[in-house]
């Protein structure tokens, strides 16, 4: 038997899956069932492929592979997500402009992506930066527009003056640049964006999918659902004019001492009284500069300065002062807030420092006053107190009744808030898809036919950021808007937020070559929604709930037949360094392509998947990895010896069910530290009590998702025909994996000396220890020196002793 070469097998089987074109997927075929096995495609940066791409791929692709014996047709596609700043940036620093950058990474990835020997379908490629696909790109957003779902108008954004780019609410992370963590600041600007805000009630639907619970939670709370009402404050001395203020607990109505207004609420004029105006003016302008996070910053001081107007309460008709504080966002609710300093924390902090009247009205079911930060305010417990005829009812009940009270006379409603904000799309940024608008001469944008898609990204621009979007400089752009549309027209030069390239990316891998349409809709009803998608979980509240989106709203123009596109979804841990994250700035990155080489891609895959369980990730310590290489030599030394005498057939077989139980369940749940680990421990039980070819087979089978070349090569030492992937998923037989007991002698010196009730399947080192256990036995042993050991299966367990 020659020692495993894993570069020449993987060269081998690579080459040979490539050329039967084993696993290009025929969409129309209708033998078997589909099954839509997805992965988030990856960046094409400088930086290739690293750990962690592996560390996602590799399970990735042994589940589409498990699938597949489990007789599914299985597409598994792979692309590349390839417009966005990292290779603008990069274009930037060396002069190498995107397009060529782009292509040589790609190029580059491909073949590490091959190297992994994973089943990519290459015939379903998309590159989101090439022609073909952003011409699609741009007709999902004609589309949008169509619905009026997108538009464009004038708001407060978040800017980046790092990456020189406006950036989508997503995209801000604790007021720094998710991407280059900057502190972002707000801006004035005319952009695009999308009404996703108007799919806030759908997309908290989430029937049938399979999604990890903090996911869905993490989205919830970021769509952020407020079931609250609105009242209406009349204002003194003009009553005709009402303010709206909006909270989730009207209960408090009665202890409201004070009403706050955002500085930016657009109709502060017809309110701030005249001998207030000076205060009112400074104060506005000193809350301009500040952050939304400063503002809700509860650690730090309220401040803020009296409008001198006053307002009616609804019920009691007394008045109450109308202040101005920067901890009201304007964009949130109506940007008024009634202050119930009794039970809110801010309110109480603001009244401490302006001294208001704090008045209780509530309290919990210990008859005491509390705020509502300190518990779930849509299930507390409690009563009203002091609040006239609702005294004494019970807090939820009241909520309801005043409600009733308010929209009976016309002061107020119920209404629901959300968290959500439309998506920002418009970049200030060269490499992306341009957004397929033009302006005629008034201004006015118009939407660029179909025809003239794809609308292309002129090359003649100097890219390097100024601030202002880099499409503006290029004369081609210019000259063909014109040419086409008249003279004096305009092209919009902001290019597309890359996060809209890759929302509905996996609609297009089913059908990519597709000319005239984006995907036929046979194609994509029978394909869509993914099956299984794997993916980092810092997209919670980015991509997949762009994608989420998208899919929606093309749902219901009516391309796609199914109303989500992820069905099953699973995040991969991270792989970290020394506890650190892996990061080029760090300079801790590890490169896969070394330890493929040197191991081989199998050794390399099963290596990352021993780590840990997958969603957990670990820290990649490369010692471990010779354990793995020689697990593999093992298997093959197994696999390739000559038949031997099996010790005890029946106890091999139940073992082999109860492996192939245990492995088929730990791949369904993504557990595939302990699959391999059972298989281990299965090699080394069948390298000493001998192995029949049956079981060879199965086992080369259940190692086949794992290790896909050896097991390809293993298939084919066992003169089985290629491909094992073709072959079916090795079944357990249900009477043999459960646990049946015999007793069994302990002799020592020959002389029985005791009995245990163990398993003919167990190995030998559980059944020494169950007899070593025994008093009488441990005392024999005592008398002198073990010098063997003596284990046959279900038989016999013995000890010689001098
Ligand atoms: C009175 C009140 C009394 C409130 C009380 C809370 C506790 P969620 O649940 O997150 O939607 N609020 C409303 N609009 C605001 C804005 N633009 N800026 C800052 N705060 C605003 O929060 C709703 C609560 O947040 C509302 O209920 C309001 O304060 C405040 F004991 O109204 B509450």
């Amino acid at each position: 038997m020659e020692a495993y070469n894993a570069s020449d097998v993987e060269k081998k089987w690579q080459d040979k899956w490539k050329e039967s074109e084993q696993y290009k997927t025929d969409t129309k075929e209708r033998r078997r069932k589909k099954y839509y096995n997805l992965v988030m495609f990856p960046y094409p940066s400088g930086d290739k492929l690293h750990i962690g791409h592996w560390y996602n791929f590799g399970p990735s692709d042994s589940h589409g592979r498990y699938m597949r014996m489990q007789g599914y047709n299985v597409m598994q596609p792979m692309g590349f997500d390839s417009f966005g700043l990292p290779a603008e940036n990069y274009a930037i620093k060396t002069g190498v402009h995107p397009k060529e950058s782009i292509a040589t990474n790609c190029e580059y990835m491909r073949k590490q992506l091959s190297a992994m020997g994973a089943m990519w379908d290459w015939d379903k490629e998309v590159v989101t930066s090439s022609k073909e696909y952003y011409k699609w790109t741009q007709w999902v957003f004609l589309k949008l527009y169509e619905k009026d779902l997108a538009y464009k108008s004038e708001a407060p954004v978040n800017w980046c003056d790092s990456c020189k780019t406006v950036l989508a609410n997503e995209q801000v992370e604790n007021g720094k640049c998710e991407r280059c963590k900057n502190d972002v600041v707000k801006k004035n600007l005319n952009q695009w964006f999308l009404r996703i805000s108007d799919y806030a009630e759908k997309l908290l639907e989430y029937d049938g999918l399979d999604w990890p619970e903090k996911t869905i939670l993490m989205q919830k709370n970021w769509i952020g659902k407020s079931k609250g009402c609105n009242v209406a404050w009349k204002l003194k001395g003009n009553e005709d004019f009402k303010l709206e203020t909006f909270t989730t607990t009207v209960d408090t109505i009665y202890g409201v001492t004070f009403v706050v207004i955002s500085p930016e609420h657009p109709e502060l004029d017809l309110i701030v009284d005249k001998n207030h105006k000076k205060s009112v003016d400074e104060y506005i302008k000193k809350a301009a500069k500040k952050s939304d996070i400063e503002r809700m910053d509860t650690s730090k001081g309220k401040t803020g300065v009296d409008t001198g107007a006053k307002l009616i309460h609804p019920f009691t008709g007394e008045e109450i002062p109308l202040w101005i504080s920067d901890y009201v966002l304007m964009n949130y609710g109506t940007g008024v807030v009634m202050g119930v300093p009794a039970h809110d924390q801010r309110d109480m902090d603001f009244a401490k420092q302006y001294k208001f009247k704090i008045v209780q009205s509530i309290e919990n079911e210990d008859g005491e006053s509390f705020v509502y930060d300190d518990v779930d305010k849509y299930n507390v417990k409690g009563k009203l107190v002091d609040s006239e005829g609702f005294t004494g009812m019970d807090i939820l009940e009241a909520r309801e009744k005043i409600i009733d009270k308010l929209e009976g006379t016309g002061d107020g409603n119920e209404t629901i808030q959300f968290k959500l904000r439309d998506w920002l799309i418009s970049r200030q940024r060269y490499w992306g898809a341009p957004i397929p608008v033009v302006y005629d001469p008034e201004g006015n944008a118009h939407a660029i036919p179909e025809e003239h898609l794809p609308w292309t990204l002129p090359e003649d621009v100097d890219f390097n950021p100024d601030g202002t979007a880099p499409l503006a400089r290029s004369k081609e752009l210019v000259k063909r808007t014109e040419e086409i549309f008249g003279k004096g027209w305009k092209p919009e030069v902001d290019t597309m937020d890359t996060f809209m390239c890759s929302s509905w990316y996996f609609l297009r891998y089913p059908d990519n070559k597709n000319e005239k349409k984006a995907f036929d809709e046979k194609i994509i009803n029978k394909w869509l929604p993914v099956d299984m998608y794997i993916g980092g979980p810092e997209h919670a509240c980015m991509h997949l709930l762009y994608a989420r989106f998208i899919h929606r709203a093309l749902h219901e123009m009516g391309y796609i037949k199914s109303k989500e596109p992820f069905k099953r979804l699973i995040h991969q841990g991270m792989v970290t360094k020394d506890g650190a994250k892996m990061s080029k700035s760090k300079g801790n990155v590890v490169s896969p392509d070394e330890f493929v080489e040197k191991y081989g891609s199998d050794v390399f895959r099963m290596y990352l998947m021993f780590m840990g369980p997958f969603t957990e990730g670990g820290d990649w310590n490369d010692k471990g990895i010779t354990g793995i290489a020689r697990f593999v030599e093992r298997f093959w030394k197994l696999i390739n010896q000559s038949e031997q005498k099996v010790n005890s057939l029946n106890s091999l077989k139940r073992r082999l069910h109860k492996l192939i139980k245990k492995i088929t369940e730990d791949i369904e749940s993504f557990q595939y530290n302990t699959a391999i680990a059972s298989m281990m421990e299965f090699v080394n039980f069948a390298l000493k009590n001998g192995i029949d070819e049956r079981s060879k087979k199965k086992i080369v089978q259940l190692m086949a998702p794992m290790a896909p070349h050896l097991a390809e090569e293993c298939w084919s030492v066992l003169g089985e025909k290629y491909s094992i992937f073709d072959s079916v998923w090795p079944k357990y037989d249900k009477k043999l994996v459960v646990d049946v007991t015999v007793t069994i002698g302990v002799q020592v010196n020959g002389r029985v000396r005791g009995e245990v009730e163990i398993s003919p399947s167990a190995g030998q080192e559980e059944a020494m220890e169950k007899a070593r256990a025994l008093d009488n036995v441990k005392r024999h042993l005592a008398k002198g020196e073990v010098t063997k050991e003596i284990y046959v299966p279900g038989r016999i367990i013995g000890f010689v002793v001098k």
